[in-house]
Parts: C-alpha cells; sequence; structure tokens
C-alpha cells in the first residue's frame, strides 16, 4: 500500500515563543528587545498600543500556563514601552538657544528685549554676521526644523536670511530662514524654517547674509524642533 504522502508538521512553537505582529516587526518579542538594544529595527515605527493590545491577549493566555512567564513578558513590555517613550520626548534640543548667550557673536549688539518673555536679544544683524552656539544636543531623533524668534523693520529690497549651518561656518546651510519685515524692530514672531536632519552634538553656526548693508534683523532667540 502506497504510503500517503504527508506534509512535515508544523514547527513546534516553544511555550516562550509568543509571537508579536506590529507594523513593523513580526517576531517574538525577545527578539524585538534583541533588535532594539542593537538600534536594529525602527522603534518608532512600532505601534505601542499594538503591542501593549497583543500583550495583554498574551498574558490572558499564560496567565493561566504559568505565571512566571507572564512576569517575563511584563518586564520586556514595560522596558520596549521605555525604550520608545525616550525616543518620544523631546531632548535637550528643545531648550531655546538664546541669541545673546552665543559662544562667539560677529558684528551684532545685545540690548534688553521688548519681548514677553524679557532678556535680552541682539540687534543690528546685517550682511555678513554671524553667531556660533557651542555644544547644541539635538539628540537622538532628528531635528527637523528650527524656530527663531525675530523682530526686523527691515526696508524693502534688503532680503536679509539666517544660514544654519552645522560644525563650521562653511559647510553647505542645512537650512536658510528669510527674514521679512514683521512691523517694528521689537514686533517679535516665532519663524520656522525645516532644516536637513540633525543628531547628536554640534556646534551651530547662523550666519547672515543679505543683499544689501542694511541691518534687517534681531533675534532673541533659536529652537531646533522634531
Ligand atoms: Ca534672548
Amino acid at each position: 500500500m502506497a504510503a500517503v504522502a504527508e506534509s512535515p508538521p508544523p514547527e513546534p512553537v516553544p511555550a516562550d515563543a509568543l509571537l508579536l505582529r506590529l507594523d513593523g516587526f513580526e517576531g517574538p518579542l525577545d527578539l524585538l528587545l534583541e533588535l532594539a538594544r542593537g538600534q536594529k529595527v525602527d522603534l518608532a515605527r512600532i505601534s505601542i498600543l499594538a503591542l501593549v493590545e497583543q500583550y495583554l491577549a498574551v498574558i490572558e493566555g499564560a496567565r493561566r500556563i504559568r505565571l512566571e512567564l507572564a512576569a517575563d513578558w511584563l518586564v520586556m513590555a514595560a522596558w520596549l514601552t521605555w525604550l520608545k517613550s525616550r525616543l518620544l520626548l523631546p531632548s535637550g534640543s528643545e531648550a531655546a538657544d538664546e541669541a545673546e548667550s552665543a559662544a562667539e557673536k560677529n558684528g551684532v549688539e545685545a540690548q534688553d528685549t521688548e519681548d514677553k518673555d524679557g532678556g535680552q536679544n541682539i540687534g543690528w544683524v546685517s550682511n555678513g554676521d554671524s553667531l556660533r552656539f557651542d555644544d547644541v544636543n539635538f539628540g537622538d531623533s532628528p531635528a527637523t526644523s528650527l524656530v527663531a524668534r525675530v523682530a526686523s523693520a527691515v526696508a524693502d529690497g534688503v532680503n536679509g536670511r539666517i544660514e544654519i549651518r552645522i560644525d563650521s561656518a562653511t559647510s553647505p546651510p542645512v537650512g536658510n530662514l528669510p527674514i521679512g519685515n514683521t512691523g517694528g524692530w521689537q514686533t517679535w514672531r516665532s519663524q520656522a524654517t525645516d532644516i536637513t536632519a540633525v543628531t547628536g552634538v554640534h556646534a551651530v553656526f547662523l550666519t547672515f547674509a543679505a543683499d544689501r548693508g542694511d541691518d534687517f534683523l534681531n533675534l532673541n532667540y533659536i529652537k531646533f524642533t522634531h
């Protein structure tokens, strides 16, 4: 009698191999944690809600089998959630860098500001001036925009702009912020521009450029955002 061909039995799934199906990852949680530790998986893409839902379903089942297993899962899921929360938290780069506190100021002067939070701004900014900020911490997740607190009563046709450079005053700018007339030298506005993604700790150079030599900007502070 001919043997009936049998499909091979499915791989036995060990009790501990609890599989996750998340957008961006499919596999056991301990593998996800290994990859996360080695930064080989994009945690920003993992849905913590989906993780928690699957975790709870597993816990419900595992509770009946082995309490110890459920405890392991709780620890692993908590650790992963903590990792992700670190990714999502704004890093030190959210803090403002006060223009007047720049490590180096070329061609500008500080003055008391009339902006709402007080302190000082730098003024008399014109073509060729610059600021250097040391040790600006952009954090682990990429900073993708610059917000500048600006005031200006610049004349038409000056076309002033802030060029944002990383590590060197002569590197190609990661972004440019054009500065128009805000209605007065103490009429403050927050203006933003996209920048090429930056992570880690760097010196930041703001170089000021314009089509004419007129003063075109008062600057209170800058902030990099994610
Ligand atoms: Ca300031």
